[in-house]
């Protein structure tokens, strides 16, 4: 007879195929769920983050029942609940006396340890594409980690978008054909709607109550919470945006928040929906001639590629990486990272939208939230927990590379060769939000100056000895260089009035 055991299943692992959930034995195995305090309060989650997660927790833990699985759920507003994993895990086995604890290693260096203490044995998350020793492989011995040899691998090991051992089309990548700004007129399909059900609404209510005091609105909630509604937010989005996701994937616009996005990553990332699934649907959707190739194989890049490869480096660089700051940023977070009222417009949609929707799109959280942070100088730390707290997509794995090595450089070239800093005249080419802004996006000193212009460089100028052997940054410091010393004297003083008054140094 099989010794009975407890099988954890954590809040972002509600996925049927789970490691954790293998050779159950639904007769004398018990699953354990639990809502502790702790997870909801490590960083301020938006309350539609703590929603989502609590809400796919209880539909989840109703679909394991309705298979016949007995579930130990232990609710948020149980007046025994210790929240703590650790507690909760201690006061299960009291209840049990299971022979074994077995959970999927946690996605998280921070909970890995807390699951680990409490004497749990993890198995492999098989639900990512690339074993983490897969990706240990791949970077042994190598200098540099470029996500798009990894994903060429990945393609390779796969099999996706590919005819025999050549790339579908005879290119890996499309990119170059995915940066158009979106014309006047083409409206994007609005997002499906999912609008809350009774399990939702009183985690809604659980929510407003111990919550509401965290940065973002509840109210709008929209989030697919089951397996069924991740399906078919994902259908929707092969049928009626990813045709038009390639070309508009780097664009922003005001008004439209999701443009032709996927919306799927909360999904995703809580388990509803499976990377290899998702792929394959978007393979499909391709070689049955219904979205043209840049678009499909963009998608899958993000999915296949950026997704797996910030987890892989995640695993290898942690706990280290967390605790870099290569750039010797100190600035704090400014105000209006919580308020969206900078008076730059883009600042402002992006984090009004953040506010509103738990989402921003890549674009949003790179070049504009991310490049001002790197720019100014915002401390790592204060980034970091900006990120991982305002998006309901967010947990470390997969913000933490993003921001840290992605946007603010702070990894100091680990992930991404050069910065990726940027003036307004970026912005200005890939959205319409400069039309309408208070600031200037032409100008660069002055009165009504467009701050992203005089911050750029002000960026390269402080940083120019740092980069000056990086052929990736000879063209900015080259122009610096032709640059009138007095100009940039005066964008330099223009920068630092601009932070001292936003952002005063500690
Ligand atoms: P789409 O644009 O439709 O892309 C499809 C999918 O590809 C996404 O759902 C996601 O799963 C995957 N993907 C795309 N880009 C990335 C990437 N760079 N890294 C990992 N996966 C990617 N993504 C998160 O899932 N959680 C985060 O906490 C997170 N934080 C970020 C912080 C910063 C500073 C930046 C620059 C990016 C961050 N991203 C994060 C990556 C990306 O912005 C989001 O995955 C994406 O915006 C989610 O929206 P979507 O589903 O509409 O994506
Ligand atoms: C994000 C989150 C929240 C808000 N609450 C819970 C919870 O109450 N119980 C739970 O099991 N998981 C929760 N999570 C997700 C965990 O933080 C998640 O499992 C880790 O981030 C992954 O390591």
């Amino acid at each position: 007879m099989k010794p009975r055991s407890l099988r954890l299943v954590l809040g972002d692992q509600c996925s049927l195929s789970l490691s954790a959930l293998e050779d159950l034995d639904p007769k004398r195995d018990v699953v354990l769920m639990m809502e502790v305090q702790a997870e909801c309060t490590y960083v301020r989650h938006h309350p539609q983050k703590i929603v989502l997660v609590l809400s796919a927790m209880r539909h989840f833990a109703e679909a394991l029942r309705s298979r016949g699985v007995s579930v130990d759920y232990v609710r948020l507003d149980d007046p025994e609940n210790t929240h703590s994993f650790a507690g909760e895990i201690a006061r299960a086995i009291g209840r049990h006396a299971p022979e074994q604890v077995i959970a999927t290693q946690p996605n998280e260096w921070r909970v890995l340890k807390e699951i680990e203490g409490a004497g749990v044995d993890c198995r492999e998350d098989t639900r990512f594409l690339a074993e983490i020793s897969f990706f240990r492989r791949w970077a042994q011995g190598k200098k540099q980690l470029r996500m798009e040899y990894f994903y060429r691998e990945m393609r390779r090991a796969t099999g996706l978008l590919m005819e025999g051992e050549q790339p579908v089309g005879g290119e890996w990548n499309y990119d170059a054909n995915n940066r158009k700004s979106l014309p006047r007129g083409l409206i994007p399909p609005p997002p499906p709607q999912f609008p809350p059900d009774a399990i939702t609404r009183e985690v809604m209510d659980l929510v407003a109550s111990r919550f509401g005091n965290h940065f973002g609105r509840l109210e709008g909630f929209n989030w697919p919470v089951t397996a069924a509604e991740a399906q078919g937010a994902l259908s929707r989005f092969i049928a009626e945006r990813l045709p038009l996701f390639g070309d508009y994937q780097d664009a922003m616009a005001e008004g439209e928040p999701t443009l032709f996005h996927g919306l799927i990553s909360t999904s995703l990332n809580c388990g509803l929906l499976l990377p290899r699934d998702v792929c394959d649907a978007v393979q499909a959707a391709y070689r049955a001639g219904l979205v043209p190739l840049n678009a499909a194989e963009g998608f899958i890049r993000q999915v296949l590629g950026w997704r797996e490869y910030v987890r892989g480096l995640y695993w290898l660089k942690m706990p280290g990486y967390k605790a870099l700051n290569a750039l010797d940023a100190h600035r704090p977070l400014p105000e209006f990272y919580w308020t969206a009222q900078s008076g730059m417009r883009c600042m402002d949609a992006a984090i009004g939208q953040t506010r509103d929707l738990a989402y921003a799109h890549h674009i949003q959280r790179l070049m504009v939230t991310g490049n001002f942070a790197l720019l100014a100088g915002i401390d790592p730390d204060a980034v970091n927990d900006w990120y991982l707290s305002v998006y309901a997509d967010a947990y470390e794995w997969v913000e933490l590379p993003n921001t840290h090595g992605m946007a603010i450089h702070a990894d100091g070239g680990i992930m991404a060769s050069k910065p990726y800093a940027a003036s307004g005249a970026y912005i200005n080419r890939m959205s319409n939000h400069c039309a309408k802004c208070n600031f200037d996006v032409k100008r660069a000193t002055g009165e009504g100056a467009c701050p992203f212009n005089f911050l750029y460089w002000d960026f390269i100028a402080r940083h120019a000895g740092r980069f000056a052997n990086n052929p990736r940054m000879a063209m900015p410091l080259g122009t610096l260089r032709k640059m009138a010393p007095d100009r940039v004297a005066e964008m330099r003083a223009e920068a630092t009035k601009f932070l001292d008054e936003v952002s005063p140094l500690p």
